[in-house]
Parts: C-alpha cells; sequence; structure tokens
C-alpha cells in the first residue's frame, strides 16, 4: 500500500495498465487529472479538437493494439459529444475506459454547473458504468474497468470520477488487471451435438462477424472449418480481417441493414448456418419474410452470450472464446465426419470455388464497364488504389458505399490490418486513422473516407497537424450522401415517385479537401484522372507528414437496378 493522492494514484494504474495515449478534450472537472499526466512523459495526452476524434482515435489505437484504450473528456457535455462515434465502439465491441471527471461529491445534490448523472446516460453505451467517489476506491474501480473491456466480448467502461476523488489522500493498492485467463472452451455436450449437426449438413454456409478477429488465432479457424464443411463463408460486417479476403470460400458480406431478397434466398439454400462471432442478422428495415425460415439450423459459436439465440433460435450454441471454440469444433468434426461424409465435403469444395469464380467474374465484370467513368468509378477508385498500396499498409475503412467494392479489390490476408467502421455512426474514419498510427509508427497507414463522414470529425486534420501523425487521408468525394440515395431509391421500389434527394448533395457548395488541409498548414492533392491516384499516393507517402488526397469519384447509380433488386420483396409478398 502507498499513500498518495487519487490523482496520482490514477496516472500509476494507467501507466501499470499500458496506457501509453490519453485521448482526450478537457474542462475544469478533469484539472487534477490534467495537472498530474503533467509530471507523466511516458503517458501522452492528445489533444483533439471534438470529442468524436478522440473517440475514434481510442477505436483504432485499440484495434491495433488489441487492448484497451483510454479516453478522458468532460462532464456531461464533453461525453455527450463523444457518444455519437462511441457508438460505434460499443456496437462493435471495441475495448475502451472513457472517463470524465464529475463535480465534488458534497455539491451533486446542488446540480452546479454541468452536472449530470452520467452514468446513467453512459449505461446505454457500454459494458459497465459506474461512478469513484473516494479516492481509495480509484485503483481498484479502474482495475475492475481494465477487466470489464478486456473481458469477451470486449467493449467500453464508463467511469464518472468525482473531483474529491482525484484530490484526497488515500493508502492505494496499485495492482494491474490481469487477461490471460479468456480462452475458454465450450461446454463439451454441445461439442458433440455441434459436430453432429455440422457432420450431416448437406449444405451448410458460415457467416461470420465482428467478434472473430477480437479473438486472436480465430480467422485461421474460420478458414479451416469451411474447407473442412465445404462450406462458402459471408460476412455480416467485415469490419477486420475474419478470414483472408482471397481465401477462395470467402463470398464478400451481407447488406445486413437492407436484407436483400436474394440474401434471404441464399442463406435459405442452406440446411445449416454456422454463425460464429455475429449478431444474426440485424436488418434495418423490416422485411416482408423472415430472414431465416424454420428448416435452416444454427449452430452458434460466439463469446456473446447475448448474441446466440437472440432473435433467431438455435440448435447448438457454444459459448466460448471463438478460438477456442473452433479448434474444439474442428478436431471434433475432424474425430467424427464419417468418410462419405468427408468426401461430400470435398465436392462442395469444389461447388463453393466455381461460386468464387462466378463472383469473381462479376466483380471484374463491373470494373471493365466502369473503366473509363468520369468521374472515375468505386470500381477504377479500388483498383488503382490496390495496385499503389505500399507493402506492410494498414487501411482504415471508413468509405460508406464505396467500402464493398474496396474489399472486393483491395487484398486483406493478415489480421490486423484493416480498421473498418461497424456500428452505423458517421465520424469514425478521421480518428481512427490517427490512433492506428499512433498504435503501430513504422507501418504506412491510410484512411479512405467518405466524404459526408469525413465532415463529421474534420478537425482531426488539427490533431494530425499538431501532432505530426504521418497518415494519408484518401477522400472519396463523391459530393454525396449517396448512400441514402440509394436507400430513397429503395423505399420508393414501386411507385411513381421521383425523389429530389433532398438534404442529400454538396453540388451547391463542393467540399474541397486541399483547402481544408491547406488551413492546417498540410498539404494535398485534388485526383480526378484514375491514373493520377498511385503516383500521388506515393508522393503523399514519401512526405513523412499527414497527407491528403480528394478522390472526386461518380454519385450515380442506377436506380433501376436498385429498385428491380428490392421490388422482388414485393413480388413474392
Ligand atoms: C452521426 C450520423 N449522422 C447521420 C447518419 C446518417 N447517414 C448514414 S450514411 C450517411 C451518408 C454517408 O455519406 P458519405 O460518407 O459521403 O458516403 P457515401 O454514401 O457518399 O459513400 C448519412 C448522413 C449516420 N449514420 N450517422
Ligand atoms: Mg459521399
Amino acid at each position: 500500500m502507498v499513500r498518495m493522492m487519487g490523482k496520482h494514484a490514477m496516472v500509476e494504474m494507467l501507466r501499470l495498465e499500458g496506457v501509453e495515449y490519453v485521448f482526450g478534450n478537457p474542462g475544469t472537472t478533469e484539472l487534477p487529472l490534467i495537472d498530474a499526466l503533467q509530471d507523466a512523459p511516458d503517458i501522452k495526452y492528445v489533444l483533439t479538437l471534438f470529442e468524436g476524434v478522440a473517440a475514434g482515435m481510442a477505436d483504432g489505437w485499440a484495434r491495433i493494439k488489441q487492448k484497451p484504450a483510454f479516453m478522458n473528456f468532460h462532464i456531461s457535455v464533453g461525453v455527450s459529444n463523444s457518444i455519437a462515434v462511441m457508438y460505434n465502439s460499443w456496437r462493435g465491441g471495441t475495448p475502451m475506459v472513457i472517463t470524465a471527471g464529475q463535480s465534488h461529491s458534497s455539491l451533486q445534490l446542488h446540480e452546479p454547473t454541468l452536472y449530470s448523472n452520467m452514468v446513467n446516460v453512459m449505461r446505454e453505451y457500454t459494458k459497465w458504468s459506474g461512478e469513484i467517489v473516494s479516492p481509495q476506491d480509484i485503483p481498484s474501480i479502474l482495475r475492475r474497468a481494465f477487466k470489464i473491456a478486456s473481458t469477451p466480448p470486449t467493449g467500453p467502461v464508463f467511469l464518472s470520477v468525482a473531483w474529491d476523488a482525484f484530490t484526497g489522500e488515500a493508502e492505494m493498492d496499485l495492482r494491474p488487471s490481469i487477461n490471460d485467463y479468456y480462452g475458454i472452451r465450450p461446454d463439451l455436450g454441445a461439442i458433440g451435438k455441434a459436430s453432429s449437426v455440422l457432420g450431416h449438413a448437406e449444405r451448410p454456409i458460415i457467416i461470420i462477424g465482428d467478434r472473430v478477429a477480437q479473438s486472436s488465432g480465430a480467422p485461421y479457424y474460420v478458414s479451416k472449418i469451411a474447407e473442412q464443411l465445404g462450406a462458402a463463408v459471408f460476412a455480416t460486417s467485415y469490419s477486420e480481417v475474419h478470414i483472408s479476403n482471397s481465401h477462395p470460400h470467402y463470398m464478400g458480406t451481407f447488406d445486413v441493414s437492407w436484407l436483400h431478397s436474394a440474401t434471404q434466398r441464399r442463406l435459405n439454400e442452406a440446411d445449416v448456418i454456422l454463425a460464429i462471432g455475429t449478431d444474426i442478422l440485424t436488418s434495418s428495415i423490416p422485411i416482408p419474410e423472415p430472414a431465416l425460415g424454420d428448416k435452416v439450423q444454427v449452430v452458434h459459436v460466439d463469446s456473446s452470450e447475448w448474441a446466440i439465440q437472440r432473435s433467431f433460435p438455435a440448435v447448438v450454441g457454444l459459448w466460448s472464446d471463438i478460438r477456442s471454440g473452433l479448434d474444439d469444433l474442428t478436431s471434433a468434426l475432424d474425430a467424427e465426419m464419417s468418410g462419405s461424409q468427408k468426401l461430400a465435403a470435398r465436392q462442395r469444395c469444389k461447388l463453393v470455388v466455381k461460386e468464387q469464380i462466378r463472383r469473381r467474374e462479376r466483380i471484374d465484370n463491373r470494373l471493365l464497364k466502369r473503366w473509363n467513368n468520369s468521374p472515375m468509378s468505386p470500381e477504377r477508385f479500388a483498383y488503382e488504389l490496390r495496385n499503389a498500396l505500399p507493402p506492410g499498409v494498414l487501411i482504415c475503412d471508413d468509405s460508406i458505399t464505396n467500402r464493398s467494392t474496396l474489399l472486393d479489390t483491395l487484398e486483406f490476408d493478415v489480421p490486423g490490418t484493416l480498421v473498418g467502421g461497424r456500428g452505423g455512426s458517421l465520424g469514425f474514419g478521421m480518428g481512427a486513422t490517427l490512433g492506428m498510427k499512433l498504435a503501430a509508427p513504422d507501418r504506412p497507414v491510410i484512411g479512405i473516407i467518405g466524404d459526408g463522414t469525413a465532415m463529421y470529425t474534420i478537425q482531426s486534420l488539427w490533431t494530425a497537424a499538431n501532432y505530426n501523425i504521418p497518415v494519408v487521408y484518401v477522400f472519396c468525394n463523391n459530393g454525396s450522401y449517396k448512400v441514402l440515395k440509394e436507400n430513397m431509391a429503395r423505399y420508393l421500389t414501386g411507385t411513381e415517385r421521383k425523389s429530389t434527394y433532398l438534404g442529400m448533395d454538396f453540388y451547391d457548395t463542393p467540399i474541397d479537401f486541399v483547402k481544408q488541409a491547406n488551413a492546417y498548414g498540410l498539404e494535398g492533392i485534388r485526383v480526378e484522372d484514375p491514373t493520377r491516384l498511385g503516383p500521388a499516393l506515393d508522393q503523399a507517402l514519401a512526405t513523412g507528414r499527414p497527407y491528403v488526397l480528394d478522390v472526386i469519384i461518380d454519385d450515380q447509380f442506377n436506380e433501376i437496378d436498385i429498385q428491380e433488386a428490392w421490388g422482388e420483396w414485393w413480388a413474392r409478398k
């Protein structure tokens, strides 16, 4: 035990928990902590000019480091500002500890300026939300916060810290959390049931989601079990490398928000669906038929007990660490599948490879059809970018409508090389790109960001310039909230109505990202000719400074294609 002030105990605990950065924006109630951090140069305070920037940075940092990031915001209002971006971390399960200074405990009932019950507010968006009022609780409650954030399913934790907890003195037990006991194995009986159901499956498919890559080593087992079962793999979200995207069994992502009738058909062709680390189908729009019919048997492997049987029934649940669960399941399948079952699985592998060849042909044809579009098409953009990427690059993907094309075109073979937006809230990628670079300073880091999402947290350019964080931002400047236009077209399917796409473009006042960069002393290049993208990227990376590429991309889309696909639902009603 050591006697010290709460603020000093907080700094000591941060050090012990491996915190290298405090991403934040300060106010008066945080001053004791800021004062203590002044004497801790090994823990760097990174000032952001909007809390959403810090939340993005923390998310990107935590996902590359695979450990909790730390943030400090101002009471009530600062914390509220962070929520929109932090929502993504909550939905996606990024480990992080968020703190804010709270009024002195003796004042709280008198509702001082800026006071509110932050614990209540943050309870909605975190795994746990609590308040420290006594200095002696700082070590144990911080330890708890880091433990909860890093226990699978990982996620954000919030701590409100009263002024007197920072400024009072106490005997402190300074010991960090431990996190080496999470590799829990699934129930043995459930493994037996799962291998029997999967072994007998004739048309199995696999769906994967955000929690796969959060279990170190799990992506390897996803490929292994896909080959073992002869199953195609679809992602409900490919925000990280859950399986190499060039694996022949990987068929891309479903649009889970607007569930397509073709997706529903493909899912219901299966007799067994193996769901791994995913929420099963979170459609934003009601669809006329259930996403999964009652003939499909679901075997669900997940670290989240909440996700298993959340909306759809499962025949077997394997609640475990995902890598450990898949390790046990692949061994059990190997031992229990009969010779004829293994042979049938090998035959299915051949069909999967054929399905993959057809998928690749569709991707190539789309590129060829739109090769000469002006402004450049998303397909041409992705093609040119792929050819220009430096070795060892880390990509932050917040590219919204360009995302599916990018993920079909760029190669992501190594876990930890992609950090994609998840959760649906805009503004994530600007900060996340910076956080990734701080986590991996020796790797080139490129953020591919939609013009709309960029503008929610454009102040990130200041933080990039101020700390000289040499990332390259590649803005997909299509002058639109294109995804909303596409969704409007879907919404109006089957009607005669033409949308004016009210509030969905920046045509009258175009956004110039090079000028935005210049405002902070940064340089940038506007890229209109696709053949200039590669040279511009080389130039950007060579400067060793934050750099902006403002890439002008086509925002047009084929309403009829979209409406025909969506109209199938009406035809089937
Ligand atoms: C904080 C927040 N506000 C509003 C939205 C609604 N929204 C979803 S996508 C989108 C437009 C995205 O535009 P952009 O980043 O330019 O990508 P594009 O669709 O053009 O590819 C909007 C406004 C949201 N998801 N999050
Ligand atoms: Mg846009």
